[in-house]
């Protein structure tokens, strides 16, 4: 686990307490301001976002310095070379093949990129090569037009659009290890909170891994467009307490809540295509092109964060799902108006 506490200790020697200082100032910006973007980079609350969040600030200081340089040089040259009546007609003095010139303005920018270079190449290898843990939790995030699957293979649950995962104590690393696959066409991981980027490949699993410090619910994004709905494709992560998580598990773990009250619905469910497309554990509905409904009322939100996970809402997708999502992959059912309340109804009973 030494990896996971290593990673942001890159910047010890003089430029640490500058870094610091200005890591401090952006801390308190990011830290009073999430309530402007729950997404904001400059908050970053795990180990892997730390690292890149750090590397970040280190390069916009030295390119910072190097922007303040080359720009009063050329303010001091511009007026202290102007052009004047006096000089007017003559040339100024020609340089020609100074050595010293050449070298300075060959080295020193040759330094500057080995330098960026090495804190990149540093902060790479410690987020990319980091050993999994035995106590890692395994996540399989598939990406779907447009919504996400969330399958934890040692704990037998499968889950859509909201990933729940335990907070994670730096003395006692839980950290959550996914393995990135998409089901059509490339789409991209981002929790800017939690960790960086990584995309979704068809037939290529990537890798990506997080250890979040703080409870709460982090938000993000596909960032990479993947059709007309690429910007409802919201992510949902719910960082809960090793006691919150536990529970959890185990009400995931669960076969869908069988309700005599909503027979009804539940016979329109399974006798329509909806289960050609949907899951629901403990039924005869077990397709796999959509989320899994087996605890859909558990989610906060329906179609991967378009819309809150109300009783209208929920009637509304069901009815005609482009009413919500124009272009989304699921048609609307043509119900009639009682079918449509009986499957609401039953949906309200998958707890
Ligand atoms: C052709 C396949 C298909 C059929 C048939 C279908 N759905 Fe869907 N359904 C989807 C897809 C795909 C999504 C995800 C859409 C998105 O978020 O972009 C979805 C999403 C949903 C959601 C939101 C789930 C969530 O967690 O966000 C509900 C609820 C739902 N469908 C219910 C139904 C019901 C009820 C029926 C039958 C009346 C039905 N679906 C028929 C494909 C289908
Ligand atoms: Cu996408």
């Amino acid at each position: 686990m030494q990896a996971l506490r290593s990673t942001n200790s890159f910047a010890r020697g003089p430029l640490a307490v500058l870094l610091s200082v200005i890591w401090q100032a952006s801390a308190v910006v990011g830290a009073t301001s999430p309530a402007l973007s729950p997404t904001n980079i400059f908050a970053p609350e795990s180990t892997p976002a730390k690292s890149i969040a750090h590397l970040s600030v280190f390069v916009l200081i030295i390119t910072g310095i190097i922007f303040v340089v080359v720009f009063t040089l050329l303010v001091y040259s511009l007026i202290k070379f102007r052009g004047r009546a006096v000089d007017a007609g003559r040339e100024p003095a020609q340089v020609f093949g100074s050595t010293q010139i050449e070298l300075a303005w060959t080295i020193i920018p040759i330094l500057i990129v080995v330098v960026l270079f090495l804190a990149t190449a540093r902060v790479i290898h410690a987020i990319q090569d980091a050993p999994q843990p035995p106590s890692a939790i395994e996540v399989t995030a598939i990406g779907h037009q447009y919504w996400w699957e969330f399958r934890y293979p040692k704990l037998g649950i499968v889950t859509a659009n909201e990933m729940h995962i335990p907070v994670s104590d730096p003395e006692n690393p839980t950290p959550t290890f996914l393995t990135l696959l998409s089901a059509d066409t490339d789409h991209s991981f981002w929790i800017p909170e939690l960790a960086g980027k990584t995309d979704l490949i068809p037939n290529h699993p990537n890798r990506m891994w997080m250890d979040p410090h703080r409870i709460g619910i982090f938000l993000g994004q596909c960032a990479q467009y993947c059709g007309v709905q690429h910007a409802k494709m919201l992510l949902r992560v719910s960082v809960d307490s090793p006691e919150d998580f536990a529970a959890w598990v185990r009400s995931q773990q669960q076969p869908a809540v069988q309700d005599a009250s909503v027979e009804t619905g539940r016979r329109v469910f399974e006798s329509t295509a909806c289960i050609n497309c949907h899951a629901v554990a403990g039924t005869n509905a077990n397709g796999r092109f959509g989320p899994d409904l087996t605890h859909l009322m558990s989610r906060a939100t329906i179609a991967s964060g378009a819309a809150p996970n109300t009783p209208e809402k929920l009637r509304l997708w069901i009815q005609d799902p482009n009413k919500i999502k124009p272009g989304s992959l699921m048609p609307a059912m043509q119900l009639s108006g009682t079918d449509l309340d009986a499957v609401v109804s039953y949906m309200e009973t998958l707890r």
